[in-house]
């Protein structure tokens, strides 16, 4: 039995339910409820450390952070990242540059505690938005590259993928257009067109 603890609305949730839906593995998903704090509960520090969603529990183990879970998944079953050493290198490129350069510091804890020490004329919507442009700015120049495809690399589904659509959803949900950047925009539409993907899409989890 596998299980996902996670939470509709969590980015990095999102990649998770993606990255398991592409690969047809069933589960059941259990929710965290961010708004309650739960993620910082004893039952979820138990299996998080860190006091955050994802987890994922497969194969009698325990997984967190959903890049090492993503891997963990292409190591056993295949599929979500290239067979080339190079075109790995740039899978990963891809997705680090998102959930290593924007997420965390969009996240749910630094936006609160910018919204804190913030000056009235700078919020944390406009920390935010900053940053993630700035972060899709640099994708969209990293996808001017003869490896993209129909997909961030080539014309299958990868790890790449996998982040970007939970980055997409963000951008747009506060407020700003992706049509900023065609090349994202295009592989993003690209992506929600398979059922695998839609699937995972928060609003279709959402308790
Ligand atoms: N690098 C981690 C990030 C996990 C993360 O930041 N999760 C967020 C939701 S997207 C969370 O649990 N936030 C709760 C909090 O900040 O208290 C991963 O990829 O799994």
């Amino acid at each position: 039995m596998t299980i996902l603890f996670d939470y509709w609305r969590s980015s990095a949730s999102y990649r998770v339910r993606i990255a398991l839906n592409l690969l047809g593995l069933p589960y059941d998903a259990v929710p965290v409820d961010l708004t309650k704090g739960e993620q910082g509960g004893a039952e979820n520090l138990a299996r998080n450390p860190q006091g955050l969603v994802p987890t994922l529990a497969i194969d009698e183990l325990s997984l967190t952070q959903s890049l090492a879970i993503i891997e963990y998944l292409n190591d056993t079953r295949g599929g979500l990242l290239p067979q080339d050493a190079p075109g790995r290198a740039r899978v990963r490129a891809l997705s680090y540059a998102i959930a290593m350069e924007i997420a965390p510091i969009c996240n749910l804890s630094v936006r609160t505690h910018v919204g804190k020490i913030g000056a009235p004329d700078f919020t944390a919507d406009d920390w935010v938005k900053y940053y993630m442009t700035k972060g899709l700015k640099s994708i969209e120049k990293m996808l001017d590259h003869p490896a993209t495809g129909r997909f961030c690399h080539g014309d299958n589904v990868s790890m790449a993928d996998i982040i970007l659509i939970p980055q997409v959803y963000n951008f747009e949900r506060v407020g700003l257009p992706i049509s900023q950047f065609p090349r994202t925009a295009a592989i993003s539409e690209q992506l929600q067109s398979l059922p695998a993907v839609a699937a995972a899409h928060p609003d279709r989890v959402k308790p």
